[in-house]
C-alpha cells in the first residue's frame, strides 16, 4: 500500500485528512546476532518492507489506533489510562511508543493513527520496530519534539521492554529509525555510534534472499529472556559489565574461566566470536571484497545453531540447502527460534538455488517458504 492508499484510508476511517504519513522499514540482521543486549556490535540494513503511518494530531487525550492488516473499528484509548503490560495486542507497540514519549517528558496531547505494512510479521525482520519508529517518528515530527533518530530508537525500545513486556535489545528500532538506502549501519550498541558502510550488492555480481520459513517465533517467550539471563551471568562470573568488554584475544583464557558451566560457556564464546565477525565483515566491506564475508555469515550460524541454540530445522535446511546449492554464505537472522534465514549467492546462482530451498522445504514437510530479495533500503522517513 503506497502513502496515497494510506492517506485515503485515513479520511474514509476517521472524516478528515491526516496531517502527514511517515514510513518505518523492517530490516534485515547481515552479522551480529544477540550481541545488542551485551552492548556489542551489529550490521542490520533496512528493507524495502515497511510499515507506513497516516496520522494527525488530537488535544483532548485520546488516541485512536487503526490498522489496515486488522479489520474491525479504530481502538479507542484514554492517554491517561495507558499502562505497562496492559495490553497483549498489537496496539500495545503504536500506544507503548506514545506512553514512552510522555514518560520521558514529550508533550503529546492525542492522536489519529493508521497504519499499514508489507513488513511480514512474526518473521524475524523486525515488524514490531517498524511500528513502534513510524508512530515515534510522526509524532516527533508533527509535535515538533526535536529527537534524534537514535533517540527515538531508545525511546521505542523502552516502549517494548516495558510497555510491551518484550526484552530485546537496540537493533531493530536503530536499523528502522537510522540505516540508509545502499548501506548496512556499523552499530556499536554500547553508546550507539553508527557508521553507515556501503553494501551495493548488485555492482559486484552479488545478491543476497531472504528465506522466511514462516516458522513463527515471539520475542515476549521464555527462550529470549533465557538466553539474556544467561549471557548476565556470564559477564558477572568474569567481572565485567556487559559481554562485549572480552576482547577476542582473551577467548581461551575466558572460556577456561567459565568451564565449569557448560552452558555459560556456550553463550559467552557465542557473543565474544559474534563481535569479532562483525569486525572481520565491516573490513572486508571497507575493502571491497563482498564475497569473503559468506563465509563467516556460515560461521554465525554454526555458532546460533551449536552455541547460543536459537536456530531450529527449518532455518538450517534452508542454510544447509542454500550452501549445497552454491551459495556463498548463509545464516539464521534476527532473534531465531523460527523467522527468516539469509542467502549470499552469485546472481547467476539465485534462481536454482531458490528452487532447491522450495524443494527441500515440501520434500521434508514444512510449510513452503517465502523467498525473496533483500536490497538495502531507506530508514525512517516522511512521505507526505
Ligand atoms: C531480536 C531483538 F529484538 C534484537 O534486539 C536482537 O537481540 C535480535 O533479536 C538478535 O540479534 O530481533
Amino acid at each position: 500500500m503506497g502513502a496515497l492508499e494510506v492517506r485515503d484510508g485515513f479520511t474514509e476511517l476517521y472524516g478528515t485528512a491526516p496531517e502527514g504519513v511517515w514510513a518505518a522499514p523492517g530490516r534485515v540482521n547481515l552479522i551480529g546476532e544477540h550481541t545488542d543486549y551485551n552492548d556489542g556490535f551489529v550490521m542490520p540494513f533496512a528493507l524495502p518492507h515497511a510499515t507506513l503511518a497516516a496520522v494527525a494530531r488530537r488535544s483532548d487525550g485520546v488516541l485512536r489506533l487503526h490498522s489496515a492488516d486488522a479489520p474491525g473499528a479504530p481502538v479507542e484509548l484514554r492517554l491517561a489510562d495507558l499502562a505497562p503490560e496492559s495490553d497483549r495486542t498489537w496496539t500495545a507497540y503504536p500506544a507503548g511508543v506514545v506512553w514512552a514519549l510522555r514518560e520521558a517528558g514529550h508533550e503529546v496531547t492525542g492522536a489519529d493513527i493508521h497504519l499499514s505494512s508489507t513488513v511480514p510479521t512474526g518473521a524475524g525482520l523486525s515488524s514490531s520496530a517498524a511500528l513502534e519508529v513510524v508512530v515515534a517518528l510522526a509524532l516527533n515530527d508533527l509535535c515538533a519534539l526535536g529527537l534524534k533518530g537514535w533517540q527515538l530508537a531508545r525511546l521505542c525500545q523502552r516502549a517494548e521492554n516495558v510497555y510491551v513486556g518484550a526484552p530485546t535489545g537496540i537493533m531493530d528500532q536503530t536499523a528502522s529509525a537510522c540505516c540508509e538506502s545502499g548501506h548496512a549501519l556499523f552499530l556499536d550498541t554500547r553508546d550507539l555510534s553508527q557508521r553507515q558502510i556501503p553494501f551495493d550488492l548488485a555492482a559486484e555480481g552479488l545478491r543476497l534472499l531472504v528465506v522466511d520459513t514462516r516458522v513463527k517465533h515471539a520475542h515476549s517467550d521464555g527462550e529470549y529472556g533465557k538466553r539474556r539471563t544467561g549471557c548476565e551471568k556470564g559477564a558477572a562470573l568474569l567481572g565485567v559489565d556487559a559481554l562485549r568488554d572480552v576482547p577476542y584475544a582473551d577467548l581461551d583464557a575466558t572460556l577456561k574461566h567459565v568451564a565449569e558451566d557448560e552452558e555459560t560457556t556456550r553463550l559467552v564464546r557465542h557473543v565474544i566470536t559474534e563481535n569479532a565477525r562483525v569486525e572481520r565483515v565491516v573490513s572486508h566491506l571497507r575493502s571491497g571484497d563482498l564475497r569473503s564475508i559468506g563465509p563467516i555469515l556460515t560461521e554465525g550460524h554454526t555458532s546460533l545453531r551449536d552455541d547460543f541454540r536459537v536456530s531450529c530445522p527449518e532455518l538450517d535446511l534452508a542454510v544447509d540447502t542454500a550452501l549445497a546449492s552454491g551459495a556463498l554464505g548463509a545464516r539464521m537472522t534476527g532473534g531465531g527460534f523460527g523467522g527468516s534465514a539469509i542467502v549470499l549467492a552469485e546472481e547467476a546462482d539465485i534462481q536454482p538455488l531458490t528452487k532447491a530451498i522450495e524443494a527441500a522445504f515440501a520434500t521434508a514437510g514444512h510449510t513452503p517458504p517465502r523467498v525473496f530479495e533483500a536490497v538495502p533500503s531507506a530508514g525512517a522517513r516522511r512521505l507526505a
